[in-house]
């Protein structure tokens, strides 16, 4: 039973309950144990067999319970009464960007909504707009949130689909007789989102593999099943394919696919011109008298293999060095690659610290120590708490007498965390919200106190966010855009913005655009992280974590980087401390770009 599988029992009772009014608490509780298993790093299963389930922050007696329950029976009962109390569709709806728990249910009362045809049904009929509450623009804009909901909904998010392919892969390399496992396709290019998991091993008895693939427990269907081959359909609705090769032909196998499918078509007709034919099963070259042979006969003959083990033989058979499998998206990667001009990629272990995390002092689940141990923890040297201002729409934002106490509570932790053998740093800083006019949701005087400060915009999607964001940009206090484009992920399209030209403002106020490593924003993105670092700017990639194992996604915003060509010296947060310091110090952003 995969986290993710767990997981989501645990945000459908959230989402019940919130249809159904109850209390925050409980809601809240429900979420943050959906948020906790998703991030473990570990097999949950694993951790309650060793009986250690309540040791998991977050999750206490009642949830430790429910967790058993499903793992020993595969179901929940609770879960099962509570789905009976409440038409199926309206979950679902909630998904839509704009739609909340009050306006799901008032559609329900009003017209007897209950699913996502319905509402399409009823949109055309301009009955929206006509309700108490509710306008033109309210209609239009649940129009366009069910638009993008099934343009999104198609594919699954990275965050969510990477853990489900680990998972098998771990099961399936616990097979006696399995060699080599390996995720491939999109997921190992690690794109935003997948379409279907696909996986290859090796092994001399691919029966029992695929026997065993098959019957994993989070399967809900088998699609195909052959003697080497097989298609299943996973409990949370993911495909994934397995097939199993011969050793000899693994690294052809995995370099086709792996893809995409042209950069594969692109190295393909590079070995043609070598005489050489390169497929998922392996390399193989016509000697000359054969291919003079094909000429006049059309013959049918056998080609010599010269390799097809590793893909790195793939890429040597054709001149070319091993290109990671995040560049292979035949966006220049193997031009560069021939000009010995691909990136070193920056790897996880070159960061040094998170400038975007959240705390309860505003809608964080932990305290500043809890999260400043984690990322201690990490080997980081530093994290900079960034909670959000008032005019975010969250209960409990930072206002200046929070703000000042929240500084207080830094240093007194920073001098307990004093230690002459190792260097960490609890940073000061705000997620300040960009007010529609451009201004800052919090004076300069207090502004000028943070160490770092990271602005961005959570409100009125629907304008054009350039001057906003350029005006953000000006001041003098704003270290950082946070995820500049705004979209959410399978939720919410980018707000409209030029880019280009906000680089460039960043450029002349050196301000640095956030990389936002959560799963569901990963934005700036992969394309736009190239476009910047071709203008020469440098980035920050932080998790946005509002919890202690969020810090973790930072792995999907490496990946994120990665596709978009970074290096190491592109991204500021693998700055050592001092150098960190030195850098956004008083006055830091008007120093001289770096
Ligand atoms: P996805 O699943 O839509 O997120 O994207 P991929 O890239 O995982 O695509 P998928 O699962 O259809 O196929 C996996 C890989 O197999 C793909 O990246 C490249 C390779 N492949 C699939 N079909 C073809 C094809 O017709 N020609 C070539 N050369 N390669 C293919
Ligand atoms: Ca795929
Ligand atoms: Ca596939
Ligand atoms: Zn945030």
């Amino acid at each position: 039973m995969d986290n993710i599988y767990i997981a989501n029992v645990f945000h459908e009772i959230a989402d019940i309950l919130e249809l159904k009014g109850e209390d925050n608490f409980r809601i809240g509780a429900y979420r943050r144990a959906a948020q906790t298993i998703e991030s473990l790093p570990q097999n949950i299963e694993e951790i309650a067999q060793q009986g250690r389930l309540k040791e998991i922050p977050g999750i206490g007696e009642s949830i430790a319970e429910k967790i058993d329950e499903i793992l020993k029976t595969g179901r929940l009962h609770y879960l099962e009464e509570l789905r009976k109390t409440i038409a199926p569709g309206l979950v679902v709806m909630l998904g839509i960007a704009g739609l909340g728990p009050k306006t799901v249910l008032k559609l329900n009362k009003e017209f007897g909504v209950e699913t996502l045809e319905d509402l399409e049904r009823l949109l055309p009929l301009h009955k929206i707009c006509k309700l108490k509450g509710f306008g033109e623009k309210s209609e239009e804009n649940i129009k366009k949130g069910l638009e993008q909901f099934k343009r999104h909904k198609e594919r699954g998010l990275l965050g969510k689909v990477e853990p489900q392919g680990q998972a098998i892969v771990q099961e399936l390399e616990k097979i006696e007789g399995v060699d080599k496992v390996s995720l491939a396709g999109s997921l190992r290019r690690m794109k935003e989102t997948i379409g279907d998991i696909d996986i290859l091993c090796t092994s001399k008895k691919p029966k029992k593999v695929i026997d065993t693939f098959c019957t994993l427990p989070q399967v809900k269907e088998v699609k195909a099943k052959g003697t080497t081959k097989a298609v299943i359909i996973l409990k949370t609705g993911i495909e994934a394919d397995l097939r199993v090769v011969e050793p000899e032909a693994y690294g052809a196998a995995l370099h086709y696919f792996t893809g995409n499918k042209s950069h594969n078509i692109k190295v393909r007709t590079l070995g043609v011109k070598r005489g050489l034919k390169i497929n998922e099963y392996g390399i193989f070259k016509k000697s000359k008298e054969q291919r003079a042979k094909i000429k006049e006969k059309r013959a049918k003959i056998k080609e010599k293999r010269i390799g097809g083990w590793t893909e790195e033989e793939v890429f040597k058979a054709v001149g070319l060095p091993y290109i990671e499998p995040e560049l292979r998206e035949d966006r220049g990667e193997i031009e560069a690659a021939f000009e010995g001009k691909l990136p070193h990629l920056i790897k996880l272990s070159d960061i040094k610290g998170d400038l975007h995390t959240h705390t309860k002092y505003s809608d964080g689940h932990f305290s500043i120590e809890e999260m400043a141990k984690a990322a201690l923890q990490k080997g980081y040297q530093y994290i900079l708490i960034t909670d959000h201002t008032t005019t975010v729409g969250i209960t409990h934002g930072m206002d200046e007498e929070k703000i000042k106490r929240q500084m207080e509570e830094i240093d007194q932790l920073n001098y307990k965390f004093q230690n002459p053998k190792s260097k960490f740093k609890i940073l000061k800083g705000v997620e300040c919200d960009i007010r529609s006019d451009g201004t800052l949701d919090l004076p300069d005087k207090i502004l000028e106190k943070l160490d770092i400060v990271v602005a961005s915009i959570h409100s009125k999607f629907g304008m054009d966010q350039t001057d906003r964001l350029i005006k953000a940009c000006q001041n003098p206090n704003v270290d950082i855009i946070g995820h500049p484009t705004g979209r959410k992920l399978g939720e919410r399209d980018p707000y409209q913005v030029d880019l280009d030209k906000i680089m460039d403002v960043c450029k002349q106020t050196n301000t640095f655009l956030e990389l936002n490593a959560f799963w569901d924003r990963l934005d700036l993105n992969d394309v736009n992280c190239r476009k910047a670092k071709e203008k020469g700017l440098k980035i920050v990639i932080s998790t946005d974590a509002h919890h202690v194992l969020e810090l973790d996604v930072m792995r999907f915003g490496i990946a994120t980087a990665r596709r978009g060509w970074l290096e190491k010296e592109d991204v500021i947060n693998t700055l050592p401390l001092e150098q960190l310091l030195n850098l956004f110090g008083k006055g830091g952003k008007r120093i001289q770009n770096l």
